[in-house]
């Protein structure tokens, strides 16, 4: 039988061949973690729990204020970064500024996350996956002071690491450090992340695409015209490619990660710069995808390498397959 790897030892383990490593770094994706694992279990719990249901701002029978998961999972992330010691500060989906940690242990930290802390909001009161996203940087900030807004608006190629976690039929944990891209599945019976997908890769083409078609006629006209290629029996593929839309982007660049396949999501009429989040969707998935040897670009450029300008800046977003992002930017001018 073999040794079951669980996702601490293999940071452990990846922490060695960093020279000079202190742990820091580890401790936080440590936090990552345990944090992930009781989002999952308030997750499973969703149907269930009247505190969890409901919309924010409600009182529930006990007169005690109603949560909705998305805050519930915000606030177990915020508390697990604030007393890790190793951020300075986080930028959520969930908070319109960025949290600087006043204590002296988080003002000598390192690292800034980024994340959003359960993507696929319209998903979560109908049982379908939905998931957590985050991004990691070295902060730019002098160590010892309050974190500052610079420190979150780094471009997408300063990652030092990011991930998801995918709340789906498992829960997984997918993150890469620049060196390859590792999946990690939650075994309940050991309350463990333990290593199912190592060093994964994304195919260079595959015959899925994922899009909100119901914007079809409110995009640019090269998008209609690449997804009447998709559908089309004339494509590379010699007959139309399936469409497969969740709505969660955690649960559709999963499946393409593992099948082949392209998300997009432009600009519309509704929303001039799409509609994802830049920091926390976009980047992320942009290094996963990268890493995986797959392409993340706006449709025009790579988003890794867009200069942020505010924290919750959009972009549009085109993620997926290598040869299927170059062929889909191929119909735009
Ligand atoms: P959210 O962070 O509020 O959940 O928004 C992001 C989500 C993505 O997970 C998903 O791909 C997209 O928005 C769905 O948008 P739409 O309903 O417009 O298709
Ligand atoms: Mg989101």
């Amino acid at each position: 039988m073999s040794k079951v790897i669980t996702l601490n030892d293999f940071i452990i383990k990846n922490q060695a061949d960093f020279e000079m490593a202190t742990g820091e770094f580890s401790r936080l994706l440590g936090d990552i973690s345990v944090a992930s694992k009781i989002v999952s279990r308030d997750v499973r719990k969703a149907g269930l729990v009247d505190h969890i249901l409901g919309a924010q701002g409600e009182v529930n029978v006990q007169g005690e204020d109603q949560q909705k998961l998305d805050v519930v999972a915000d606030e177990q992330f915020i508390a697990a970064f604030k007393n890790g010691g190793e951020v300075c500060g986080i930028g959520s989906e969930e908070n319109e500024s960025f949290v600087a940690f006043e204590d002296e242990t988080s003002k000598n930290a390192s690292y800034v996350v980024l994340f959003d802390p359960l993507d696929g909001s319209s998903n979560i009161d109908v049982n379908v996956s939905i998931g957590t996203i985050f991004s990691i940087y070295k902060r730019v900030s002098p160590k010892g002071t309050k974190a500052v807004l610079e420190d979150f608006l780094q471009p997408g190629t300063a990652q030092i690491a990011a991930g998801y976690v995918l709340y789906g039929s498992s829960t997984m944990l997918v993150y890469s450090t620049g060196n390859g891209v590792n999946g990690f599945t939650l075994d309940p019976s050991i309350g463990e992340f333990c290593l199912s997908h190592p060093n994964m890769k994304m195919p260079e083409k595959g015959r899925l695409y994922a899009m909100n078609e119901g914007n079809i006629h409110i995009c640019e006209p090269g998008i209609k015209k690449y997804i009447a290629y998709c559908q089309s029996s004339e494509n590379d593929y010699g007959s139309p490619y399936s469409g497969r839309y969740i709505g969660s982007l955690v649960a559709d660049f999963h499946r393409n990660m593992i099948k082949g396949g392209i998300y997009i999501y432009p600009n519309t009429e509704n929303a001039p710069k799409g509609r994802l989040r830049l920091l926390y969707e976009c980047n992320p998935l942009a290094f996963i995808a990268e890493q995986a040897g797959g392409l993340a670009t706006t449709g025009r450029q790579r988003i890794l390498e867009i200069k942020p300008t505010e924290l919750h800046e959009r972009a549009s977003l085109f993620i997926g397959s290598k040869s299927m992002v170059e062929k889909a930017m191929s119909y735009l001018d």
